[in-house]
Order: structure tokens, then C-alpha cells, then sequence
């Protein structure tokens, strides 16, 4: 047994993941660690699916709601998914096999901003929380644990369960101890300001108190977390950061940033991590990262001396990266601080720091409403996961991404978005290979053109055409053919391509 687990009473309850798994029943509601891909239970999951599999061999019902702290890995949602074990996933996913379970209608799925969904387990909006399944670095004597490498929704989850299985994980560095920074929120009608006033304040405590009594079973193993490297950037990837870059340039020109003061919010994908390879050769020094996800590109600007603090919620580096972490905890956690997502998505602290966010897309539309969730309306890629929590509070608010998608049969531009997470009301800037389109102040016929202008040029006539022929209508503040609005979307479904 690994001298990971310090507390008597706990080295007692050591068993396999096959008899952990027996704790989990038919309709439970069951809260997970894990966030993109990092400190996800690891073999729990296989063995309910398995559990599952039984039980549907013999003609039983078995299926789970599971809540997360977002994405996991193809051991956690991909096996579970496979094996028909869920019924109903909140709040962010991005494992294709559950993907094609929730757009088939197999599976429900509620698409909840990050920041949100503590309290509403807190609050009981899921019902009552049955079991709480949790990767842990490490067990103290007293029973407090080290959280591994995501937070998330860890505490509300252990908080709120009946019963806590953990899986303790030596793969992880047992010197992450110290980086985390946990901190609870009273429910509505108890709460103090949360007194975060830079992005380096630490408010808590590195450890989380559970209640041992509560504790059924503690699982044992030795497996790194699972994210996919990124990939080298690309032609298009570069022009993006390029423009990206241009823009914050031009802020500091209106003296509205300093080179010594850009906080950082970035969406996960290859995109966001071509941004910060670009900051990497910029004038910005002391740059700091208010966000979600720890990238590979923060650990290099870390490197570089160019980012003096980042705090999230979760790692999301490639493998090459995460085992960097695992080596060099002990110099990373004077840079990095992993909080509950509650706290790093919360709205209050998000608008007083005053960060810049930036976040991918499926979609744009002439006004500026943005699709991130649901392709061609009904069929969803991921979720909005805290891309809503950082859009509506930022300083500015950014919206990056390629201008066509599969090979140009797409516009990310187009006349009317088939789906809508962030508004015209809260989107800022958006920016693709073609330029940014700075909508800060503009009536939205005036949003049109600047969108009309980072669109592909081969989609910028048939997006003019929408624009003079929706003018001609009666009313002209926002204008729209309604006959006419979905047309680019209808062409796809039909023909194959958004273009005539
Ligand atoms: O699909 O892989 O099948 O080819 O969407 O597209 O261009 O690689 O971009 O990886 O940045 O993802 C919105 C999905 C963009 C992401 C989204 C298809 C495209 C490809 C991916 P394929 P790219 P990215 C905080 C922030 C919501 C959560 C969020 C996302 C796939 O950014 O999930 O912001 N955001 N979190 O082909 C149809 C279009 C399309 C399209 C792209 N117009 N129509 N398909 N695709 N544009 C972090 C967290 O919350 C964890």
C-alpha cells in the first residue's frame, strides 16, 4: 500500500476499483472529479462500466447522472458512455462516443456554465447527491486531502454526497501539495465578498476537510491523466495570433493596456495556444492568467520569464507537458495556483481583476452573437463550458477562430447564428485570418460591415447580399429577412457547402 494515505482509519478502507464500484447503484447521482482531461478518477469508471454491463447482461437497468468539473478522458465519459451507463451528463463534455450518445438522443445532457453548477448541487437543484467518486495526490493523517491536478467541482461534490470513494494517485507529484487554494462560497444570503483582488491571492487553504465518516471506499492506482498533444500551428493558426497580437498593440496605443499589465483568460485548443507562442515574442512582460485551463503555452511563457502568475482550475497540457509538471511541481507552484471552479469562473472576480478573455467559436454572426455549442443548431461539438462565465464579465471579450471550417463548405460568419451562448450584448472583438472586427461601441449595422470583413472573401458577397436585402425591410435597428435568415445553414444541410 502506498504511504500516500496517512489516516489509520482510511489505509482501512484500501479495496479494488471492481468492489469501490459495488457503492454505485442504478439511478445515483454521482459527482466525479476531472477537468479537461486532469485529475479524473481512473479506474473507477471502467469498473461501473463494467458494473453496468452486468447488470444490463441480465436484463437489468443500470445507468448513472454524472456530473464532472468538465471534460475527462476516454476512460471516464468515453467508457461509461460506451457501456450505456449514464442517462443524463452535466456540465461540460468532449468525448466523441458520449458526443454521438447525446446528438443520437440516447443520453441527456445539460449544458451548464462552469461557474454555476457547485451551487446548484449545493442547493439541491440535481436532487440528492449519492456518491462522490474523487482522484486525490495524497491523504493527510487528520484526513484532509491534496487535491490533484483539477479542483473543480471536487469540494461541492464531497461536500454534498452521501458516500466518498477516492482514488488516490501516485502518478501525480505529491509536490502539487501546496499550489492548490481551496475556498468555499456560502450559499446566496451568507456570502462576504470574495477577497481576491490579484490574480495571486491566495484566500484558502492548499487542502480540502472531508468528512471521513462519510468515506466508503479509497482505490489505489498509478496512471498519468490523458490529454492529446496540440498540434504545431498552423498557416491560419499564426494569422489569427498575429491579429490577435495587433489588437492588443493597438490597446496599449490608446493607453487602455500597458505592456506590464494584460491578464489573460484563454480557451482551450490549438488556436488559443498559437496566441500565447505569439506572446512569447511580444513586448508583454508580467503577464498573468485569470482562467480556466493551465495550457502548455503558460508553462513557456512561465519559462520564459514572461508570465509572472496563472490561476485556474485545472492543467490541460499534452503529455510531454504534463509530465514536465510532475517533475517540476515544486518551482511551478510559486507561479500557479489550481482553485474550485467556483472561484476561478466567478463572475465577481472576473470583472474586478479586469481581464482580457479570449475564447474559440463555431459560429459568429454580422451582429456579433456567437455559437460555441451546437452546430448547425441541434448538434452539439462540446458545451459552453466557462466560456459564458469569462464572455459576459471580461474587460474585453474575444472571440477567436478560423474563418471557414471543413475545408471551406463553412462560413464561421453568418447572417444569423442556429444557436446562441454568448450575445451581441457581451461579445467585444472578434477575430479570424482575415482580421478583427472591434464591435466596442457600434450600432449593429454598423457591426455588420466590420463582421462582413473578417469573413472568407469568398462568403463576403453573399453576406453583403443578406445585409442590402434585409435593409429593405420596415424596421432597421436590427435588421433581418426572417424567410431568408438560415439560408447559409439550409445550403449546408442541402448541398453540402454554405457557398451558392
Ligand atoms: O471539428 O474536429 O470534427 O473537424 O469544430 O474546431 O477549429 O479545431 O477549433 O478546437 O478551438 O474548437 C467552439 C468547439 C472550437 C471550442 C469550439 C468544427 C471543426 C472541428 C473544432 P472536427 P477547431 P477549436 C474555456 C472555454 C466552447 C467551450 C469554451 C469549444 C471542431 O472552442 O468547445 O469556449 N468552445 N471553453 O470542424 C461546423 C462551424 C464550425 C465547425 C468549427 N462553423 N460549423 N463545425 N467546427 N467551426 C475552456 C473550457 O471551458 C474547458
Amino acid at each position: 500500500m502506498s504511504d500516500r494515505i496517512a489516516h489509520p482509519g482510511l489505509r482501512a478502507k484500501v479495496m479494488t476499483a471492481d468492489e469501490a464500484a459495488t457503492f454505485v447503484n442504478d439511478g445515483d447521482l454521482v459527482g466525479m472529479s476531472g477537468f479537461t482531461g486532469a485529475g479524473y478518477p481512473k479506474v473507477l469508471p471502467t469498473a461501473i462500466a463494467k458494473r453496468a454491463k452486468e447488470f444490463h447482461d441480465r436484463g437489468d437497468s443500470f445507468s448513472i447522472s454524472l456530473l464532472t468539473g468538465a471534460s475527462t478522458s476516454a476512460e471516464l465519459d468515453g467508457e461509461l458512455a460506451e457501456a450505456d451507463a449514464v442517462k443524463f451528463r452535466a456540465p461540460y463534455q468532449s468525448d466523441p462516443i458520449m458526443r454521438d450518445k447525446i446528438n443520437s438522443g440516447q443520453m441527456k445532457y445539460a449544458d451548464i456554465h462552469l461557474s454555476h453548477l457547485g451551487m446548484m448541487v449545493q442547493e439541491g437543484f440535481f436532487g440528492k447527491m449519492d456518491v462522490a467518486i474523487v482522484e486525490v495526490t495524497k491523504i493527510l493523517e487528520d484526513g484532509r486531502i491534496v487535491p490533484s491536478s483539477s479542483v473543480g467541482n471536487n469540494v461541492e461534490y464531497l461536500d454534498a454526497a452521501d458516500k466518498i470513494i477516492l482514488g488516490v494517485n501516485s502518478w501525480q507529484s505529491e509536490e502539487l501539495e501546496g499550489m492548490h487554494d481551496i475556498y468555499r462560497i456560502p450559499l446566496p444570503g451568507h456570502r462576504q465578498p470574495i477577497p481576491i483582488t490579484e490574480v495571486g491571492d491566495r484566500i484558502g487553504s492548499p487542502y480540502i476537510d472531508i468528512d471521513v465518516s462519510k468515506v466508503v471506499a479509497v482505490v489505489e492506482t498509478d496512471s498519468p491523466d490523458r490529454n492529446a498533444p496540440f498540434k504545431p500551428a498552423d498557416e491560419t493558426s499564426k494569422k489569427i495570433a498575429g491579429y490577435f497580437l495587433d489588437f492588443l498593440e493597438g490597446e496599449v496605443r490608446a493607453g487602455r493596456l500597458s505592456y506590464d499589465r494584460y491578464i489573460m483568460q484563454s480557451g482551450v485548443g490549438n488556436v488559443p495556444n498559437a496566441v500565447m507562442a505569439g506572446l512569447l515574442d511580444s513586448k508583454f512582460e508580467n503577464i498573468t492568467a485569470y482562467t480556466e485551463v493551465i495550457q502548455d503555452g503558460m508553462l513557456d511563457l512561465i519559462d520564459a520569464g514572461k508570465m509572472s502568475v496563472a490561476s485556474a482550475t485545472s492543467f490541460s497540457l499534452s503529455p510531454e507537458y504534463a509530465e514536465k509538471m510532475n517533475r517540476e511541481a515544486k518551482r511551478y507552484r510559486e507561479n500557479i495556483i489550481l482553485r474550485p471552479q467556483q472561484v476561478s469562473n466567478h463572475p465577481e472576480v472576473i470583472r474586478r481583476l479586469g481581464l482580457i478573455a479570449t475564447n474559440g467559436m463555431i459560429e459568429a454572426d454580422i451582429y456579433g452573437n456567437i455559437n460555441s455549442t451546437n452546430v448547425i443548431g441541434s448538434r452539439v461539438m462540446n458545451g459552453i463550458g466557462g466560456s459564458g462565465d469569462f464572455t459576459r464579465n471580461a474587460y474585453i471579450s474575444s472571440f477567436i477562430s478560423p474563418a471557414v471550417a471543413k475545408g471551406g463548405a463553412l462560413s464561421a460568419i453568418v447572417p444569423y447564428v442556429t444557436h446562441t451562448d454568448h450575445t451581441e450584448h457581451d461579445v467585444m472583438v472578434v477575430i479570424t485570418e482575415h482580421g478583427y472586427a472591434d464591435l466596442r461601441g457600434l450600432a449593429p449595422r454598423d457591426r455588420a460591415e466590420k463582421m462582413i470583413a473578417i469573413a472568407a472573401p469568398e462568403y463576403r458577397p453573399l453576406l453583403e447580399e443578406y445585409v442590402d436585402r434585409a435593409g429593405q425591410g420596415e424596421f432597421l435597428q436590427t435588421p433581418h429577412e426572417l424567410a431568408h435568415v438560415f439560408d447559409f445553414q439550409k445550403r449546408f444541410v442541402e448541398t453540402g457547402s454554405m457557398l451558392k
